[in-house]
């Protein structure tokens, strides 16, 4: 089963869309399997954002994201990555369709409110970043066969 990363980052958090957030994901059919609210140290953003060490946007990137808390949530699903980027929308909020999240409450670039991991390979990755294996919870959903065939 596929797991993707999502984080709402520290304008989400700020700007009081917590709750919408995590409610979007909640009623698309995702699993939450894991959930934590935090403050990213240096290090840990450096290493989730690694990938873009070398670009000119990687030092606001960090210094936003480690600004204030976030939440890390681990969902899951079949195809949870295309679900869930769908549900978040474009990188760029101006290009983001209207109904994604950052389509209805982005602006910038550099304030897109939500991460979320873009191959199956990262979201093993990126979730194992985040969580231990006894921080995963595996649980039984009453409703899975009204959203899995
Ligand atoms: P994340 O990783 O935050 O979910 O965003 P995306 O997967 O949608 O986009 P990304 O990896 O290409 O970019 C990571 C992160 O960097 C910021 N960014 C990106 C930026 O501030 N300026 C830029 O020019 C780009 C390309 C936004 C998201």
């Amino acid at each position: 089963m596929e797991k993707t990363l999502v984080l709402i980052k520290p304008d989400g958090v700020q700007r009081g869309l917590m709750g919408e957030i995590i409610g979007r994901f909640e009623r698309r059919g995702l699993k939450l399997v894991g959930m934590k609210f935090m403050q990213m140290s240096r290090e840990l953003a450096e290493t989730h954002y690694g990938i873009h060490r070398e670009r000119p946007f990687f030092g606001s990137l960090v210094e936003y994201i480690i600004s204030a808390p976030i939440v890390a949530m681990a969902w899951e699903g079949n195809n949870a990555i295309a679900a869930a980027r769908a549900t978040i929308g474009a990188t760029k909020p101006v290009d983001a369709a209207p109904g994604s999240i950052r389509g209805d409450f982005g602006m910038e670039i550099g304030r897109n409110l939500v991460h979320g991991s873009d191959s199956v390979e990262n979201g093993v990755n990126e979730v194992n970043l985040f969580f231990r294996p006894e921080e995963l919870v595996g649980w039984a959903r009453a409703t899975e066969a009204w959203i899995v065939e």
